[in-house]
């Protein structure tokens, strides 16, 4: 197996505010650029289907450690978020030197893993884009890295996803016709009458429309697969219920950006849900950032004052935001 190091070359000066798997010079600089065949195939793959399957190179005692470290933390429940706070080894796997380094060549900027999700047994999640969730400016600098504990197959509730679907429009709350920044209760926001059930339900009929292709994802224990931010994926159902389908998601934005959570935003009327993300690798919280500086950030849910940066996309800076970046 071919190693990556720090000094695997890609070509310099990347020409657009975008990850290099998404630039309209990926293939032709892919070509001229020095990685290795291995890696190669890995960009090249992610480029196309919106996510690509790798060795991780963690060891197998690393992942028995995260399962054992995590188990008491379920109590009783499905799912844990942020144990890297205080299980080593899911921060191991977090901060992967493998997959940083992989990130690094995929998206041409600094990883920052910030938040990891721990499951004991298939989540059965509906069809979804991370991108409504987390989301930056500029866009496209998100992506999940999800991690087998174990062995993973049809019957203990796989992963699913649409191959190329990354390459479909990002839809935003207001492209579904929907609006998640009222919402005043988690209840509003997830619960069975919430806007983001709706917006399963819309999207699960986009992808009928489309008639998109569903692949499911069986993996040996170790492998990881990437996916990219607007990648529509989710979990099948279980179907040997006394399976465990022990794994880890670990959700990575990149350096030099704005976090936001578009679920909650609506730019239109002024509300941007900005994100307050804390790096893994260093335990401290990370600027958000716009073309290197810092801006104003009043924590979640006040961010309203940069929301010109939303609009901003394509467009001229309004003076209003110009004056909100800290020289
Ligand atoms: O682990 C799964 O079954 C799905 C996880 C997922 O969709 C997510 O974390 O976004």
């Amino acid at each position: 197996m071919t190693s990556i190091t720090p000094t695997t070359k890609v070509l310099d000066n990347p020409p657009f505010n975008m990850p290099w798997v998404e630039s309209p010079f990926f293939t032709q600089e892919l070509n001229q650029s020095n990685l290795d065949p291995e890696l190669k195939e890995i960009a090249l793959r992610f480029a196309k289907d919106g996510y690509v399957i790798f060795d991780p190179q963690i060891s197998g005692s690393v992942l028995d450690k995260a399962i054992a470290g995590v188990e008491p933390l379920y109590k009783g429940g499905a799912r844990v978020q942020d144990a890297w706070e205080t299980v080593s080894a899911t921060r191991e796997i977090a901060t992967a030197p493998r997959i940083l380094e992989v990130l690094r060549i995929l998206y041409r900027r600094e990883p920052i893993p910030f938040q990891t999700l721990n499951f004991p047994v298939g989540t059965q999640q509906l069809t979804h884009s991370d991108a409504v969730h987390f989301n930056s400016i500029p866009q496209k600098f998100m992506c999940g890295v999800w991690v087998a504990l174990e062995d993973i197959h049809n019957d203990n509730g796989p992963l699913h996803y649409y191959p190329g679907s990354h390459k479909l429009p990002f839809y935003d709350m207001i492209d579904m016709g929907l609006s998640g920044s009222s919402a005043q209760t988690v209840e509003e926001l997830y619960g069975k009458e919430g806007v983001y059930r709706e917006y399963e339900k819309r999207l699960a009929t986009i992808i009928e429309a489309q008639g998109l292709k569903k692949m499911i994802m069986n993996m040996p224990k170790g492998n990881a697969l990437i996916w990219a931010s607007n990648l529509l994926h989710g979990g099948e159902p279980i179907n040997d219920p006394t399976s465990s389908r022990h794994s880890q998601v670990t959700h990575y934005f990149f350096e030099d950006c704005v976090y936001y959570t578009p679920l909650r935003s609506d730019t239109t009327i002024d509300k941007l849900f900005v994100r307050k993300i804390r790096n893994i690798i260093t335990g401290k919280l990370v600027p958000n950032k716009y073309f290197g500086r810092p801006v104003n950030q009043d924590g979640h849910a006040k961010a309203a004052s940069i929301t010109g940066i939303v609009r901003s996309i394509g467009r001229m800076l309004p003076k209003s935001l110009i004056k909100k970046i800290k020289r």
